[in-house]
C-alpha cells in the first residue's frame, strides 16, 4: 500500500528557482515513488538569520512504498547531489532543503526524524504552498491546515510565475 507524503523544499543559494526545480526533476525519480503534484514556488524572506538572501519555496505531493527512514535518506541522497554543504548553522542559507513533512497520517519521534516536521505548522512558506495540494489535511498533533493558516496573517510570501 503506498503512503501519501508531503515534501517541503526550500533554496536561497545559487539560483533558488533552478535548486528547486531540480530537486523537483530528482525526487520524481525516487525508487517505488511517484510525484502527484507540485504546487506553485514562492519567494519569500528569511526566517532566522536576516542577513541572507530570501528563499523559494514549494511543496510536493508523493505517493511512496518506501519507509519514513528510506524516504528520508533519498532525500538526503538528492540534497548531497545538488552539493547542499551542512555546516551547522541553524537557519543558515542553504543550496537546497528537502524536509519530509508529512508521512500518512503518521506521527514519528525517533532521534533523526520527527514527523510531522517540527515548525511546519507556524511557517507560511510550507503551510501555504501545502494548501494548494493537500486541502484541509489535519496535521498530527496539530489540527487542520485552514484553521493553522487562518493564524499566519501577514506573510511575505509572493507567488511566481514559472514554467
Ligand atoms: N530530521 C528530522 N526530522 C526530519 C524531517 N521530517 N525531514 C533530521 C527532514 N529531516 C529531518 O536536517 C538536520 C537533521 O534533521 C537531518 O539529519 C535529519 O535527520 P537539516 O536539513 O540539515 O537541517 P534542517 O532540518 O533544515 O534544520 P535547520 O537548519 O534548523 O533548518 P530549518 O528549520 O529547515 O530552516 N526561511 C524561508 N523563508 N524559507 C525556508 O525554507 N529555511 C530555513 C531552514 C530557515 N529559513 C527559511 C527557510
Ligand atoms: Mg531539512
Amino acid at each position: 500500500m503506498t503512503i501519501r507524503v508531503y515534501v517541503g523544499l526550500g533554496s536561497n543559494l545559487e539560483d533558488p528557482v533552478a535548486q528547486v526545480l531540480e530537486a523537483v526533476e530528482e525526487l520524481e525519480m525516487i525508487p517505488d515513488s511517484i510525484l502527484v503534484s507540485r504546487s506553485s514556488l514562492y519567494r519569500g524572506k528569511p526566517m532566522g538569520p536576516a542577513d541572507q538572501p530570501d528563499y523559494v519555496n514549494a511543496v510536493v505531493a508523493m505517493d511512496t512504498l518506501l519507509s519514513a527512514e528510506a524516504f528520508l535518506q533519498e532525500l538526503q541522497r538528492i540534497e548531497d547531489l545538488q552539493g547542499r554543504v551542512r555546516d551547522g548553522e541553524q537557519w543558515g542559507p542553504r543550496i537546497i532543503d528537502l524536509d519530509l513533512l508529512l508521512y500518512g497520517k503518521q506521527k514519528i519521534n525517533k532521534p533523526d526524524l520527527t514527523v510531522p516536521h517540527s515548525g511546519m505548522h507556524e511557517r507560511d512558506f510550507v503551510i501555504i504552498p501545502l494548501s494548494e495540494l493537500a486541502g484541509d489535511v489535519n496535521i498530527p498533533g496539530q489540527g487542520r491546515l485552514t484553521a493553522l493558516i487562518n493564524k499566519c496573517e501577514n506573510h511575505s510570501l509572493r507567488k511566481l510565475v514559472t514554467a
